[in-house]
């Protein structure tokens, strides 16, 4: 792998394994973010609970993804997945005005998680190439991130689909990771 993202990560990695979950409703733009990540093979597993998890493994750095929203009985197995999670990547559809309720809860209780209590949290406002996206400022409100006052945080406008704002948005977060060593 010899992409912008890995030569990113790779300021990351000592010793110690990192994980970052990405998160968000179905149809945010999650998987479409993980493949652009361009860091490794994404391997699908289906858990026996029956929820979807992609994951990609760049050297000791470990990204998973999954849908929230749905079923809250299969709730309780997401925890076997977010030991140790040092970031968060929040992924919401800017256009889903509909959904952002059901976003903003689904956000709020996953970070009321005690193991997710100190990771870092980035959120992509994406689909920004869309004529009636939300502003970040917009989802910000919307998903009431001003009431974030102990963790380390930020939002970023990403367009998953032309790539726009990643760089910038990882840039962030690598910095963030780093800050917390
Ligand atoms: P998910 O993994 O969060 O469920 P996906 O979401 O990555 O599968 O994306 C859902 C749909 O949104 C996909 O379209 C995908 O191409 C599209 N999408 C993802 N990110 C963006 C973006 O930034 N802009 C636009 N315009 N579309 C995006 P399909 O048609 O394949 O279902
Ligand atoms: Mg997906």
């Amino acid at each position: 792998m010899g992409g912008f993202f890995s030569s990113l990560f790779s300021k990351l990695l000592g010793d110690k394994e990192m994980r970052i979950l990405i998160l968000g409703l179905d149809g945010a733009g999650k998987t479409t973010i993980l493949y652009r990540l361009q860091v490794g093979e994404v391997v699908k597993t289906i858990p026996t609970i029956g929820f979807n998890v992609e994951t990609v493994t760049y050297k000791n750095l470990k990204f998973q993804v999954w849908d929230l929203g749905g079923q809250t009985s299969i709730r309780p197995y997401w925890r076997c997945y977010y030991t140790n999670t040092d970031a968060v990547i929040y992924v919401v559809d800017s256009c889903d005005q509909d959904r952002m309720g059901i976003s903003r809860k689904e956000l709020v209780s996953m970070l009321e998680e005690e193991e997710l209590k100190k990771a870092v949290l980035l959120v992509m406002a994406n689909k920004q190439d869309m004529p009636n996206a939300l502003s970040p400022s917009k989802v910000s409100e919307a998903l009431g991130l001003s009431a974030l006052k102990t963790r380390t945080w930020s939002i970023f406008k990403t367009s998953a689909k032309t790539g726009e704002g990643l760089d910038d948005a990882m840039e962030w977060l690598v910095n963030a990771l780093q800050g917390k060593h």
